[in-house]
């Protein structure tokens, strides 16, 4: 056999194993012109299908919201989902009230599907430390640290195989995320441990401003499935049926004992947050490729061909959609501001000496900017 390297060719006698060996291919229903299988449409009513369409409407506005808040001072650092909309909804959609999931931030419509309340998720974003506590009791994280929380979910996954539940443990991370140390030893270790855990990648091809070549020499993330043992897919993350499709089947797999590792092949069409500028990394043509792949706009399509167009009021949708933003907002400003000491709260039972002291420093210098006050001059806003 002559195989062809990066430095030349060469003559190979043994039995290698290459990428060519496992080529993977992607999983689509709808393509980007809005043709589809009709055989291959995942079995659900019309109102399931119009409840994809509301949580896409759901997660594009409320990303929206979010970074306007931040922008008028209201909100902390905040990500973008847009171009994420048929990956975040498709995966959620499949998943049941108990399963547990560990979202990396940008998932706003799956937990909220989950049953996670907006305000709670509001409060996260403004750095209220409780929020994380209320989430947890409803079977839900946001996950800061990339890749950090892997290897939680094989122990949530784990646990679950001890207490016998029926539900399952996801989580949602990025590109990055597969180029840490802590994925590798997660989906490995699910994998002897038969975790019904899912590992849900949203690969979006950019990690901040590291390109998907910079980070792996692998084709897909998918592949990495067989070196660890587990089942592996790659689906069209802009396709919401395609998505939800194969995450029910991904769910049925973990159900029952067997690891999956996910990859849903994606983009984001914004900056990274409300502090990156992504204009200075990107290249413009390739971002207007992946807006004319628009996974909204697709799904439309699949609802006018299917005669379902007529049903949905988008501009009713969007001020009840609204409605529920304002509401959730209202309550999350009534919870008010909340004491310094919280930031130090929750890491141990007893806060150990160095903490406290640290603390006390924090109060005093607090104290002595109240004492400041009246000699500060304020310079007006705008
Ligand atoms: C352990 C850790 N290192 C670095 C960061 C800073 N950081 C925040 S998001 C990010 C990139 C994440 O990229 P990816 O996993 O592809 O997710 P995406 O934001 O593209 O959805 C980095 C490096 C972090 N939050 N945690
Ligand atoms: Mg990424």
């Amino acid at each position: 056999m002559t195989e062809n390297t990066t430095q030349g060719t060469v003559e190979l006698d043994a039995p290698w194993i290459t990428q060519s060996d496992l080529p993977v291919t992607k999983y689509q229903i709808i393509d980007e012109n809005g043709e589809y299988d009709a055989d291959a449409v995942p079995d659900l009513d019309t109102q399931q299908f119009l409840d994809l369409y509301r949580w896409m409407l759901v997660e594009k506005r409320y990303a929206e919201r979010m970074i306007n808040l931040q922008r008028r001072g209201e909100m902390g650092t905040v990500g973008s989902s847009r171009g994420h909309e048929a990956s975040i909804v498709g995966s959620g959609y499949a998943l049941a009230d108990d399963d547990y999931l560990l979202a990396m931030g940008r998932e706003t419509s799956a937990m909220l599907m989950k049953g996670v309340s907006l305000r709670d998720i509001l409060l996260f974003w403004r750095g209220i430390e409780d929020a994380q506590k209320y989430l947890a009791e409803q079977n839900c994280m946001i996950g800061i640290s990339v890749g950090g929380y892997l290897p939680v979910v094989t122990g949530i996954g784990w646990g679950m195989n001890i207490t016998d539940t029926d539900a399952v443990v996801t989580a949602h991370f990025g590109d990055g995320a597969t180029s840490t140390g802590a994925f590798h030893e997660a989906v490995n270790f699910a994998g002897v441990l038969d975790a019904p855990a899912i590992f849900y990648c949203q690969n979006n091809q950019w990690a901040i401003s590291t390109p998907f070549e910079k980070q792996t020499n692998a084709d897909s993330i998918a592949q990495r499935a067989v070196g660890y043992g587990v089942h592996g897919i790659r689906v069209d993350g802009n396709d919401v049926l395609a998505v939800y499709h194969a995450m029910s089947e991904a769910r049925e797999l973990a159900r029952q004992g067997n690891p999956v590792l996910f990859e849903s092949l994606t983009y984001r069409t914004e900056g990274h947050s409300t502090s990156d500028d992504p204009t200075r990394y990107r290249d413009g043509e390739e971002v207007d490729q992946w807006k004319n792949r628009d996974p909204i706009e697709r799904y439309e399509s699949f609802l006018q061909s299917e005669g379902l167009w007529e049903e949905v009021d988008k501009q009713a949708m969007v001020e009840e959609v609204d409605a529920e933003f304002d509401a959730a907002i209202e309550a999350a400003n009534d919870y008010g501001p909340r004491d310094v000491e919280e930031l130090f709260a929750y890491l141990y039972e007893e806060m150990p000496p160095a903490l406290e002291s640290q603390l006390h420093e924090l109060e005093r210098s607090l104290r002595e900017l109240d004492d400041l006050e009246e000699y500060i001059v304020r310079r007006p806003k705008g």
